[in-house]
């Protein structure tokens, strides 16, 4: 099965957790999620004790071996951002969801031709293109 690594706002805040979970469970039924932990409406919890570094270094080596990172980008976070960058310097597909209802997308994304990005307007749309994307990955 396909690895995927999932990215979404956790630090930049949680108005879309529970999208996460969905997206999340969706994914799950075809493929390997490795950052289960981003839909968790128990972050705060589980956040408690783990060291910055610890987090950086356990995300980076799950980022060098996943297949395809798939990012919900509806609300900003540095840490997607930055994790769309390390994933492109490693050759990683990168697929961006946003609700263009609520956000417009920042320009280093949406001017990078290497990601491929999907707007979207209700979350129904978001599925087909997923198990879309996990055929080909
Ligand atoms: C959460 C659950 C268990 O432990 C935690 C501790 N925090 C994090 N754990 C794992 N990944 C994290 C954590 N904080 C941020 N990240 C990564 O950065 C995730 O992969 C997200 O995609 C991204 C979110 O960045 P911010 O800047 O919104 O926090």
């Amino acid at each position: 099965m396909k690895k995927v690594y999932f990215a979404g706002s956790i630090r930049g805040g949680r108005v879309d957790a529970d999208l996460y979970k969905r997206m999340i469970e969706h994914m799950q039924k075809t493929a390997i999620v490795l950052t289960e932990h981003v839909g968790s409406p128990h972050l705060n919890i589980m956040e408690q004790g783990k060291r910055d570094q610890d987090i950086y270094d356990q995300d980076t080596a799950w980022l060098r071996e996943s297949d395809v990172l798939i990012g919900e980008c509806t609300c900003p976070s540095l840490g997607v951002g930055y994790e769309l960058a390390y994933a492109e310097s490693r050759g990683i597909p990168c697929h961006i969801f946003y609700d263009r209802t609520k956000t417009q997308l920042s320009a280093m994304l949406t001017g990078d031709p290497y990601f491929h990005i999907h707007p979207y307007e209700t979350e129904e749309e978001i599925y087909p293109v997923i198990d879309n994307i996990l055929q080909l990955a």
